[in-house]
């Protein structure tokens, strides 16, 4: 009784994480298996707030802080729609990267404590970075690649883009795994982050198809099986 939705995944992970090539790896194992999806990457660079997304990455321009916190939420609202409806048609969505990516990289900004100048504090609050997602479409499942910054550099380097920096990346790191503790489902469902969300750390350091099976065995009987209850906000 009652119609099937297909189930939302959301692929996180640091830069250099191999999270790319996996989320095409996944795409190509749903694919192969004949299930229909639909692979969205966030930042989505192509829209008019996507440009402007992407001229700041490539530091082209400059922005304040809370602004391009606010940009990059902005690029997933333009998404929220199209995500549910696809989900509601049946269409597994992959997302490479989304909110969580938005809390962790703008809550690792950090600036030198005016009162004691040897410290660092944040920038911008956990919660004020945590708020704008509020009401998003939730993913069912988030598979996290988890790698050590060190082991990350070590496959050729950061790029040239803002954020790709060793110390940036561990502090990125920890917020992700911040992240999944609120988001585990060993808490209370009144008490997590995201209710309805799976928090899976996939070991992203292993070999490239030993981490596509791993992926592949957390997720394929979510969506073999799709979902009844309603997309989780
Ligand atoms: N990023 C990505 C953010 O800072 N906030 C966000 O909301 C999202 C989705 O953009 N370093 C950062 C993480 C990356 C950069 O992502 C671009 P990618 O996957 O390299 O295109």
């Amino acid at each position: 009784m009652g119609s099937k939705r297909a189930p939302f995944i959301v692929i996180e992970g640091l830069d250099r994480s191999g999270k790319t090539t996996q989320t095409a790896l996944l795409q190509g194992r749903l694919e192969r298996e004949g299930i229909p999806n639909k692979l969205l990457k966030f930042p989505d660079r192509t829209t008019t707030i996507g440009q402007m997304i992407d001229s700041y990455l490539k530091s082209a321009s400059e922005l304040d802080d809370h602004v391009i916190h606010l940009l990059f939420s902005a690029n997933r609202w333009e998404l929220a729609s199209t995500i549910e409806k696809l989900l509601a048609e049946g269409v597994t969505v992959i997302a490479d990267r989304y909110a969580f990516s938005g809390i962790a990289f703008s809550a690792s900004k950090v600036e030198s404590s005016a009162s004691d100048p040897g410290t660092t504090i944040p920038k911008l609050p956990f919660e004020w970075c945590r708020a704008p997602d509020i009401g998003l479409p939730a993913p069912d499942e988030v598979l996290f690649l988890d790698i050590a910054p060190e082991q990350a550099r070590l496959r050729g380097g950061y790029g040239e883009e803002r954020y790709e920096k060793e110390e940036m990346q561990a502090r990125v790191r920890q917020v992700f795994q911040h992240l999944g503790e609120e988001t585990s489902s060993e808490k209370p469902q009144s008490e997590r982050l995201a209710p309805g969300t799976k928090w899976t750390v996939i070991d992203a350091g292993k070999e490239r198809d030993a981490v596509a099976e791993n992926m592949w065995a957390s997720v394929q009987s979510l969506v073999r099986g799709g979902l009844t209850q309603p997309v989780w906000k």
